[in-house]
C-alpha cells in the first residue's frame, strides 16, 4: 500500500520574502491587500503575501520601460548582462537547500526532488542563457543593388511573464534566462499558490546587482493582476505557462494591443510500449513520466499505450510499482510523492478517479485520498481504459495513470494523435529504426526513445496543437524575446 508518513512536518526554510518587487523595490501592494500561500501538506497558512491588482502592475510596467527606454539595461553591454545572469545563478547555487526547503514547503514537493531535480535545471537554465547574451548576432544580406544590407536581433521590450505553480522556481528560470539575455525588462506574476521562490529569488536578483526595473515581480490572482499585465498598453510581449484554457483567453486579450504571444499549455501525452522494449527500464520510465512531481507536469505521459503481448504483466508491475510508492511529508527522505498543490486540484483530481471508476475502468492501485489531513492522493492506475473515456481525453494533472491495449503501429501512431494536444510523446522499444519512424509520425513537440522527462536547457521544449505556440529553451527560445531589424545603406 502507498502509505503515508505522520506527522507531516512543515519545516520552515531560512528566510522569505513577502512583498512585491517593483523598481527595485520590495513593498506592499497600492491597495494594501495580502492573500495567503498554504503549506499543501498541512493546508495551514505559511505566510500573508503582497497581492498585486492593476496599480501595481502599472507601476511595475513603467519601471520595466523606464529600465528598457531610458535604461540601464539597454545601454548596457550585452557580455555584463550575462556577467549579471551568471551571477544570479552562483547566488541560487549558495543558497541551494534554502531554496530548495522553500519550494517544497510551498508547493509541497519531495525535498529530493526540489534540490536535486529542480535546482540544478534552474542554475543550468540561467547559465545557458547567461551565455547566449552576447551571441545574439545578425546576418549580412547580399540584396540586388548598390546597397549594403545588415540584419540585427533587437531585445522585443518589455515582457510580462505569467506562470504556473507546478515548478515555482524552473518556470522562473525558463522565462527570465532568454528575456534577460535578449535584453529584456519583465515583469512577472508568479502563481497564486506559490509566490514565495519567485520572490526569494528577487531578492537574490537585486543582491546580484541588476537594475532597479530590469526584474518586478507582482504576486496575485489571475484576473486582478494577469489580466491587467496582459492589457498593459507597455508590455510588448506576454509568456505563459498554464492552462489551455487561459491560454486561448491570454490570446485573445492580447490581440487587442497585437503583443506577442508564447503559449506553454497542456497535454495528454502518449507513452507508447511495444513488447520487444526493456520493460523493466519501460516501467520505471512510465512511473517517472506520470508521478513525477505528484502528476502535476504539462507532459506527464498520462495516456500510457501497451502492446498486447505484454500488456497483462506491464499492468502487473506497474500496479507492484506504484504500491511501493511512499506518499507524505515532502521533507521526509524517503517520501517519493507529497500532497497536490490545493484543494481546487485535489477535487478535480478525485472527481476524475471517480469518473474513471464509473465509466468502467479498472483500478489496479489507488484510487482514493490518503490520509485526512494535506491534500494527499494515493498514486493510481487505471488498466483497461478505452480512448474515449474522460480519463483517456482530459487533462488530469495528478498521480492517475492510464494503461491502455494496441496491436500495431499503425494503430497507435493514430491513437497517440488523437487528441487536442500535442506537447510530448513517448517510445519504448528495441527496434531503434521503428521508433525513430514513430517519432517522425507522432504530432508531439518533444518525443523520448526509450526515456521520458528527459529537460536540457539546450533543447527546446513546446507544444504542437492545442498545447501552445512557440518553444521555451534552447536558441529557439531566443526567436520569442527578439525583433529582427533589417538596415540597408545605399553605397552610391
Ligand atoms: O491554471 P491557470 P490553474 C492545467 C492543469 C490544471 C489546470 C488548472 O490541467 O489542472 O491547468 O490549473 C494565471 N489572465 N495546468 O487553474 O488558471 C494564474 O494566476 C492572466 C497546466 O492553476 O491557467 C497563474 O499564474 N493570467 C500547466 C497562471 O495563469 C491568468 C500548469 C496559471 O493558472 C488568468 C498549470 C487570466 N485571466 C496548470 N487566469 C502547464 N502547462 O504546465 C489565470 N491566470
Amino acid at each position: 500500500m502507498a502509505t503515508a508518513t505522520q506527522p507531516r512536518r512543515s519545516k520552515p526554510a531560512a528566510s522569505y520574502q513577502t512583498k512585491m518587487l517593483i523598481d527595485g523595490q520590495f513593498r506592499d501592494g497600492v491597495e494594501g491587500k495580502t492573500f495567503a500561500t498554504i503549506n499543501p501538506a498541512t493546508e495551514k497558512e505559511i505566510a500573508q503575501v503582497a497581492e498585486g491588482t492593476a496599480a501595481d502592475i502599472d507601476l511595475a510596467v513603467k519601471a520595466a520601460r523606464k529600465a528598457f527606454d531610458v535604461g540601464p539595461w539597454s545601454k548596457m553591454d550585452a557580455r555584463d548582462r550575462g556577467r549579471l545572469m551568471y551571477k544570479l545563478a552562483d547566488l541560487i547555487e549558495a543558497n541551494i537547500d534554502d531554496l530548495a526547503a522553500l519550494e517544497s514547503l510551498d508547493n509541497g514537493k519531495p525535498l529530493k526532488e526540489a534540490r536535486h531535480g529542480d535546482l540544478p535545471l534552474v542554475v543550468d537554465c540561467l547559465r545557458y542563457y547567461a551565455g547566449w547574451a552576447d551571441k545574439l548576432t545578425g546576418d549580412t544580406i547580399p540584396i540586388r543593388g548598390n546597397y549594403f544590407c545588415y540584419s540585427k536581433r533587437e531585445p522585443v521590450g518589455v515582457v510580462g511573464q505569467i506562470i504556473p505553480w507546478n515548478f515555482p522556481m524552473l518556470m522562473v528560470a525558463w522565462k527570465w534566462g532568454p528575456a534577460l539575455a535578449a535584453g529584456c525588462t519583465v515583469v512577472m506574476k508568479p502563481a497564486e499558490q506559490t509566490p514565495l521562490t519567485a520572490l526569494r529569488m528577487g531578492e537574490l536578483a537585486m543582491e546580484a546587482g541588476f537594475p532597479a526595473g530590469v526584474i518586478n515581480i507582482v504576486p496575485g490572482f489571475g484576473e486582478p493582476a494577469g489580466a491587467p499585465l496582459v492589457a498593459h498598453k507597455g508590455v510588448d510581449k506576454i509568456a505563459f505557462t498554464g492552462s489551455t484554457e487561459v491560454g486561448k483567453i491570454i490570446m485573445r486579450n492580447a490581440a487587442q494591443t497585437l503583443k506577442r504571444v508564447t503559449l506553454e499549455l497542456g497535454g495528454k501525452s502518449p507513452n507508447i510500449v511495444f513488447a520487444d522494449a526493456d520493460l523493466d527500464a519501460a516501467v520505471d520510465g512510465a512511473m517517472l513520466g506520470l508521478f513525477l512531481n505528484q502528476g502535476q507536469c504539462c507532459c506527464a505521459g498520462s495516456r500510457l499505450l501497451v502492446q498486447d503481448k505484454i500488456y497483462d504483466q506491464m499492468v502487473d508491475k506497474l500496479a507492484a510499482a506504484t504500491e511501493k510508492r511512499k506518499v507524505g511529508d515532502p521533507f521526509a527522505a524517503d517520501t517519493d510523492q507529497g500532497p497536490q498543490i490545493d484543494q481546487t486540484q485535489f477535487d478535480k483530481i478525485l472527481g476524475y478517479i471517480e469518473k474513471g471508476k464509473e465509466q468502467g475502468a479498472r483500478c489496479v492501485a489507488g484510487g482514493e485520498r490518503s490520509g485526512t489531513e494535506g491534500y494527499f492522493i494515493k498514486p493510481t492506475v487505471f488498466a483497461d481504459v478505452k480512448d474515449e473515456m474522460d480519463i483517456a481525453v482530459e487533462e488530469i494533472f495528478g498521480p492517475v495513470m492510464q494503461v491502455l491495449k494496441f496491436k500495431d503501429v499503425d494503430e497507435v501512431v493514430h491513437r497517440a494523435n488523437t487528441t487536442d494536444y500535442g506537447l510530448a510523446a513517448a517510445v519504448w522499444s528495441r527496434d531503434i529504426a521503428k521508433a525513430h519512424s514513430i517519432a517522425d509520425r507522432l504530432r508531439a513537440g518533444t518525443v523520448w526513445i526509450n526515456c521520458y522527462d528527459v529537460f536540457d536547457a539546450a533543447a527546446p521544449f513546446g507544444g504542437f496543437k492545442s498545447s501552445g505556440i512557440g518553444r521555451e529553451l534552447g536558441a529557439k527560445a531566443l526567436d520569442n524575446y527578439t525583433e529582427h531589424k533589417t538596415v540597408t545603406v545605399s553605397l552610391k
